[in-house]
């Protein structure tokens, strides 16, 4: 078959991918040659990706990219001499294979059984040195089963609780959404807007560990964007509650600022706070409750865009502790019911967010902090202050919060932004959440030997009007007995996220039938020296932090290892050569099994992916790209293939040090560039020494055998990372012992780079009569002859022997007669 783009030098030396790669990759397999234990007295090291939801479309060739990432470092640390453990599993729960059964009838079970035999025949294809003996799949019962078991221990110690919240809720449809099923507001099937609807939910309580989480990010060897995302999500901020008084009770609020408490001059409330009713006069009952339901339709994110701002009043008033007036109670969407205490004193003169509510509504505004530099950690000096004026800002924050909770109105508070984990789906394909309620409605954990609770079968997945999952109409799974009493089970399934909290501990021990994972097996290979992906930056990456903190308070895992990922390698995205993200709706996805059976190979994609840019860039696809790099392969195939047909003999010390100098200049710049994941670069290297080799080629031949087979092993062995199977079949024909991936990285050499000629000073009888310069490395005579052949010495020897030669290596030659 033609290869567009590709000109066929020689058909006997052709390079054929498909000859030599699923050769190679059978071997492997049957080998079981990336099979690790903790048996090994090399030193470990665990390299994975996040572990895919295998789809039903075929992977691109931008989730390659992510996947080709991982086996270079897997590869390259193999060659390093460590114990590599690389591995793959599948993240199978979730919305499109429920949606996709709800469409078609085909069970989630069976498309996901199908959707992963697809994957890991494309991941096989691209030849990916997984320990396949290691693989797992969170929705098999032997595997959520642990999932269930963590939910109890964290129910154990009250981590896993159940309370009243807010879920968006479609009228149309009777049914539940998930954040992202929702649309400016819209359900995503029906287009009809959604309301928000108070419901019983179980959570995690990932805010007991909000300090600690956060303590632990500055440690982490993370991209400092993910870095800060984490820390944003987690959102601490330290301030005061101060109280404000009315005729219906105390309001609290939570402010930053309490420094600028004498500038209050009005509360809002967000709408569904617990004292709007109490505090709204007769006057105001309707324009307020209108006022609620619109709230009610909005996203929090919504609510927080900077937009025209909206408001009721209510008709009350509190009483400022600081200044004793009277200020007006307002009611306003910018205000949310799930930070601080869902109140706030608006001071308009130095809240940008207040200031437009004050001059929307007419509202005074009072500067009380003057020479406020615009940033967030305002620091002026006070006025309009009583007592507190000619204070800084740090300092009056300090004194009015003691003088306001030395009269009981106000204290210090630290709050975070970040919520509990909300864990209940209303779902069918999750793993079931294994509890229980008695008569009484009291949850029970199901007890461990009654462990797993088994998602039943079902041809009924879809949600109803009851605002409970499928599971809730399997009658006869519901009842369960627990110590003879009869019970019935928790209906609704846990999100994802539970399942892909822990699953690189179920990789350490994957077959284990007694416990989640044995902590010798855990701290013998975690934490994860390079975890590769490109999403979940707070989701995934926040949840499993939390839960691996757990593990090590419970003795689990040691607490040296209670962050689970060590080095983040958080890669770009592929887009579409025109700009676009791939995606099977835009149609222009690449699927790298065409790329392969087009005739251009694995190695040659994965090198392209590799070249393409710099790993943590997105960049656009270019089709030109594998040709390109299947061209590099076919020149580093069809030297081989030249020197191996036709060895040469005889010696060259010039040519010998040129190739040594090449090599050796490449051993150090893929090995550094490696080590700093500069893979494009790394791969551009390679590509100039073949180019160098070539010229030297074409002047000189194969002579110095020797040195050209050294110098083509070593470059095969750093190609190996990259082109594992190329480089494996060369290997063998360069007679290597055992397979490329496990012979050794390369070491250079500083002294063959350094230079690769000499200055060597000539003397006839002690004067100096010129210089020669020679390759470094050059034998005795080579130099010697070199010496006697220059003009000068010629010249001055006038036909007369030299009696004898004196050589001071790398120095100068001195003939004297
Ligand atoms: C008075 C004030 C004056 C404020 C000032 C800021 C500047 P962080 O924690 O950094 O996000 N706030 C408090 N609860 C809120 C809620 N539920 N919804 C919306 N806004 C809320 O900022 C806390 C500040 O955000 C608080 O401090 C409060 O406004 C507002 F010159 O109180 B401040």
């Amino acid at each position: 078959m033609a290869l567009a783009g590709v000109s066929v030098e020689d058909d006997m030396q052709r390079y054929t991918p498909r000859d030599i790669e699923p050769k190679w990759q059978k071997i492997w397999r049957d080998q079981k040659l990336f099979e690790v234990t903790e048996q090994s007295d090399k030193p470990k090291k665990y390299v994975i990706d996040m572990f895919p939801y295998p789809s039903g479309a075929a992977m691109h060739v931008g989730h390659m990219r992510n996947y080709t990432i991982s086996d270079v470092i897997s590869q390259y640390l193999r060659q390093k001499g460590y114990n590599v453990m690389h591995t793959i599993g599948w993240d199978t729960f979730g919305l499109p294979a429920e949606n996709y059964a709800i469409k078609t009838g085909v069970a989630p079970q069976a498309s996901i059984k199908q959707n992963i035999a697809n994957f890991k025949q494309q991941l096989g294809q691209l030849g990916m040195s997984y320990d396949w003996s290691r693989e797992i799949n969170t929705s098999d019962p032997e595997y959520y089963r642990w999932t269930q078991w963590i939910f109890i221990k964290l129910f154990e110690k009250g981590l896993a609780y159940q309370k009243e919240s807010a879920q968006w809720w479609c009228e149309t449809d009777k049914t539940v959404l998930a954040n992202e099923q929702v649309e400016a507001g819209k359900c995503w099937r029906c287009g009809n807007e959604v309301v928000k609807k108070l419901m019983k939910q179980w959570f995690f309580k990932i805010t007991e560990y909000a300090e600690e989480l956060l303590a632990d990010i500055d440690d982490l060897d993370w991209p400092e964007k993910i870095k800060t995302m984490q820390r944003n999500w987690i959102g601490k901020s330290q301030g005061a509650e101060l109280i404000f008084t009315t005729e219906s009770g105390p309001i609290t609020v939570f402010t930053t600022r309490p420094d600028t408490v004498y500038g209050a001059t009005f509360l809002v409330l967000a709408p569904e706070h617990e004292l709007v009713e109490s505090l709204t006069t007769v006057e105001n009952h309707d324009s307020v409750a209108k006022y609620k339901r619109e709230a009610q339709k909005k996203s929090d994110i919504a609510r927080q865009e900077n937009k025209e701002k909206t408001g009721v009043f209510t008709g009350s008033y509190a009483v400022n502790p600081a200044t004793g007036s009277q200020i007006p109670i307002w009611i306003a969407d910018y205000v949310l019911p799930g930070y601080g205490t869902g109140a706030i004193m608006a001071v308009p003169a130095h809240d940008e967010r207040d200031q437009e509510f004050a001059e929307t509504f007419d509202l005074p505004i009072v500067q009380v902090v003057q020479g406020e530099s615009k940033d967030v950690h305002a620091e002026g000096v006070l006025t309009n202050s009583g007592e507190f004026d000619g204070m800084s800002s740090s300092e009056a924050r300090e004194k009015i919060v003691a003088a306001l909770a030395a009269r009981d109105l106000g204290a210090t508070k630290t709050n975070f932004k970040m919520r509990d984990w909300l864990i209940s789906r209303q779902r069918y394909w999750g793993a079931p959440i294994p509890i229980a309620y008695d008569k009484n409605g009291k949850p029970h954990a199901i007890p461990e030997d009654q462990l797993p609770v088994l998602l039943p079968e079902t041809d009924d997945y879809a949600p109803d009007s009851s605002g409970k999952g499928p599971l809730d109409r399997d009658e006869a799974w519901k009842k369960v007995v627990i110590n003879g009493e009869e019970m019935t089970r928790e209906t609704d399934t846990m999100d994802g996220y539970a399942c892909s909290s822990w699953y690189f501990l179920r990789y350490a021990d994957p077959k284990n039938n007694d416990q989640a994972w044995s902590p010798e097996k855990a701290n013998y290979w975690l934490p994860i020296d390079y975890y590769c992906g490109g999403d979940h930056a707070v989701s995934h990456l926040l949840y499993s932090r939390f839960w691996f903190h757990f593990f090590a308070r419970e003795g689990w895992i040691e607490r040296s290892r209670r962050e689970p990922v060590g080095k983040l390698v958080y890669n770009g995205y592929i887009l579409a050569e025109d700009g676009n993200k791939m995606s099977k709706s835009k149609g222009n996805t690449i699927n790298p099994s065409d790329i392969i059976e087009q005739g251009y190979g694995a190695d040659s994609l994965r090198l392209f992916e590799m070249f393409i840019a710099p790993y943590d860039q997105s960049t656009n696809w270019n089709t030109n790209g594998v040709p390109g790099t299947y061209r590099f392969l076919q020149r580093v195939w069809t030297l081989s293939q030249e020197f191996l047909a036709a060895e040469g003999t005889g010696s060259n010390d010039e040519l010998k040090a040129e190739l040594l100098k090449i090599t050796h200049r490449t051993i150090k710049k893929v090995s550094s560039d490696l080590e700093g994941l500069g893979f494009n670069t790394a791969v551009a290297a390679l590509m100039e020494c073949v180019n160098d080799f070539y010229k030297l080629k074409a002047a000189h031949g194969f002579v110095e055998a020797d040195t050209w087979r050294e110098v083509l092993t070593t470059l095969v062995q750093l190609l190996a990372p990259f082109a594992p199977h190329i480089s494996e079949e060369l290997w063998s024909q360069f007679g290597g012992e055992g397979s490329v991936h496990f012979a050794g990285w390369p070491v250079h050499d500083d002294a063959l780079i350094v230079e690769s000629t000499v200055e060597i000073a000539v003397q006839v009888s002690g004067k100096l009569r010129g210089t020669i310069s020679i390759a470094t490395g050059a034998s005795r005579e080579a130099i010697e002859a070199a010496a006697l052949a220059h003009e000068n010495v010629q010249k001055t020897l006038e036909g007369k022997e030299p009696t004898r030669i004196i050589y001071v290596p790398g120095r100068l030659v001195n003939i004297v007669v």
